[in-house]
Formats: structure tokens, sequence, C-alpha cells
């Protein structure tokens, strides 16, 4: 589709965001209310099953969205992934097959489909650029996650290339901030520690012990910045080749111990336990196609823990998920 035929999307277009509860969908939300769209579509995991075909094949002719935002999944640490790598599978393929499918089927106008970066290969050449995708193996811990997410970019490509439809893909880098899933053993790194160091500072701990070396780098995205790039695609971009989201800086996971602590406030040691893993050593995103559309990051790390801190705090269900 030539980029003079990209329309944004109108104020009272019906928009049907999977996965508004999440911490990517509920930013989501956030975003468009704050743009002025008001006809959201949502449903909960006990109201619509996305794993469910018939039950989505039902929701969408009754609903029949005109716009949708795909962030739901089934999403997790490296444990997580590691523990349930047939899970990961099953059920990111089949909620995201059923739920573009049926997009396809309803006439839905266009649909962003949300990947990761941990599609690319463990050892892409970094940073990653998305014509990188399937040049090599994928790192172990997540393949799960990483060969339904491509399935999900790919069949958005196909039925463009087979029926014409606008279906594109985002692919976000680590992503973090409010509404993040907290759980100490399968969270993501960001969140794991804010919980671990802030813990550890309540109960006057001496020491806190991370996992891994500490030595592999990574980048991390506020969510309500990955929210607004998610809309500027949707109103701006149109194509088969999927785009990467994030900030284009990485640190290691050291250094990010260091930074949480910090916001925090853990003064006490920091000791580190071999025997998890690390997973991949870098996944640093190549964030040009992105730049040249348009779009660019705004929250700045430390900011970004320190607003992750604040909602930790003022949300205690939080550490119960
Ligand atoms: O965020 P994370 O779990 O996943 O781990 P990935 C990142 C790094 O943080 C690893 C280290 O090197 C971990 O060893 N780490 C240190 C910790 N302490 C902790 C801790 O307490 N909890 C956790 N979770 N990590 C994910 C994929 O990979 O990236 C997902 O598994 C998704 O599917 C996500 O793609 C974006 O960054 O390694």
């Amino acid at each position: 589709m030539e980029k003079g035929q990209i329309t944004e999307m109108e104020k009272e277009a019906k928009i049907y965001v999977a996965g508004h509860r999440g911490m990517v969908g509920s930013a989501i939300v956030r975003a468009l209310l704050k743009e002025g769209y008001q006809n959201i579509v949502t449903r909960t995991h006990k109201e619509l099953n996305l794993c469910r075909q018939a039950d989505v094949e039902d929701f969408f002719a009754q609903e029949r969205p005109d716009y949708v935002f795909l962030a739901a999944a089934k999403v997790g640490g490296i444990m997580a992934n590691q523990e349930a790598l047939a899970d990961f599978m099953y059920d990111n393929m089949t909620l995201e097959m059923n739920v573009i499918h049926e997009a396809w089927k309803c006439g839905c106008k266009k649909l962003l489909f949300l990947g990761s970066s941990c599609i690319y290969p463990r050892m892409a050449p970094q940073p990653m650029p998305e014509s990188c995708l399937l040049t090599s193996e994928l790192e172990k811990t997540n393949e799960a996650y990483a060969l339904a997410k491509i399935s999900g970019l790919k069949y958005c490509e196909f039925l463009n290339r087979q029926y014409g439809t606008d279906y594109i893909s985002a692919m976000p880098t680590n992503l973090y901030g409010p509404n993040d899933n907290y759980h100490p053993l399968h969270s993501h790194v960001l969140p794991a520690l804010i919980r671990r160091f802030h813990e550890a500072k309540v109960e006057g701990a001496g020491e806190v012990v991370c996992w891994g070396s500490g030595t592999p780098l990574r980048e991390f995205l506020y969510v309500d910045d990955l929210a607004d790039a998610c809309l500027f695609l949707m109103n701006h971009y149109s194509g088969n080749e999927t785009v990467n989201v994030g900030t284009g800086k990485e640190l290691t996971i050291r250094e990010l111990t260091e930074l949480v602590a910090k916001v925090v406030g853990f003064t006490g040691e920091i000791k580190w336990d071999p025997t998890k893993p690390d997973g991949t050593p870098r996944k640093l995103l190549d964030v040009s196609k992105l730049a040249q559309l348009g779009w660019k990051y705004r929250v700045e790390l430390e900011e970004g823990i320190r607003l992750s801190y604040e909602d930790f705090c003022n949300n205690p269900m939080r550490a119960e998920r």
C-alpha cells in the first residue's frame, strides 16, 4: 500500500483492544482515550477466551470492529518461558491466529499485531534490523514464544499478500511500566528487581541475589511509549515488513540492578546466582526504520523506573499476581 493512501483511524471508529487488562493493552487503551478515541471495545478473559475459535468468531461477527490492536498474549520472563515452552507456543499461536483470522473474515480495516524482539536470531547482528528475521537459529530460552510471534507476523503478511488486507506488526524490545507483572519467578527482569529490592529495603535485608551473571545486555522501553508508537503506526504505516520499537540504547543487567537499587533506595549488597540462565547475550533493536517514519521514544530509563516503582507502591495487589 503506498504511503499516500494511509488514512488515520476515524475518531468514531470502533476499536477492539485484545488484552486490555495487561500492561501493554491497558497502556494502549490509555493512549486511545487520551487521543479522543471513545468507541473502544474490550473483553476480559472470562468474557471471551481468545483460544476458543468459535467464541472469537461469534465476538467478531457481533462487534465487527474497524480496527484491532492485538496485545493479548501469554507472556513472561526467561524462567516462565523455559518452564512452559508448550503452553507459550499453544496459547500464543492459537489466540493470535483466532483474532487475526476472524478480524479478516469480518472485514476489519486494519490490525496491529504485537510481537517481541525475541523473534530475532540469538546471534543476530547488533543492533538487529527487521531484515535479520529467520536468518539463523533462535535463542533457546524463549524459542516457543518467538516461533508463535513469528507465525503471527507472517500470517498478517500472508493475508496482506493473498487478500489485500492492511495488517501490520510491531516488534517491541523489553517493556516495563504501570500494570506490569511482578511475580517473583515468572516476571521479566525489571519488575522482578523492583519487587526484590523493595522487599529487601522494607525487611532491612543486607543483600539481594539476582539471576545469572549480570553480563547480558538489554534494552528497555517504557510501555506508554510503546502504546504511543502503536497508535503512530496504526495511523502512519502500512507494509508487510514488521517494525522494531525501542530506544536503541542498552545496558548490562548488572548496570540495571544498580539503577533499580538506586531508585528503590536499597543500599545493601547485590549478589549473583549463576545457576539461573542468562538468556540471549544481547538483543538491541535497530530502530532506524521507525525513526525514519517520524517516531521516537520519550521516557528515559531512570524516569521510567521511578514511575514504575510509584505504580508498584501505589498498587499493592501488583505483588499478589
Ligand atoms: O527479562 P528476562 O526475564 O527475559 O531476563 P529476557 C533478562 C535477563 O535478566 C536474564 C536476568 O539475563 C536474566 O538472567 N535476571 C536477573 C533476571 N535477575 C532476574 C530476575 O529476578 N528475574 C528475571 N526474569 N530475570 C524475554 C523473553 O527474554 O524477553 C520473553 O523470555 C520476551 O519471551 C521478553 O520476549 C521481551 O529479556 O532474557
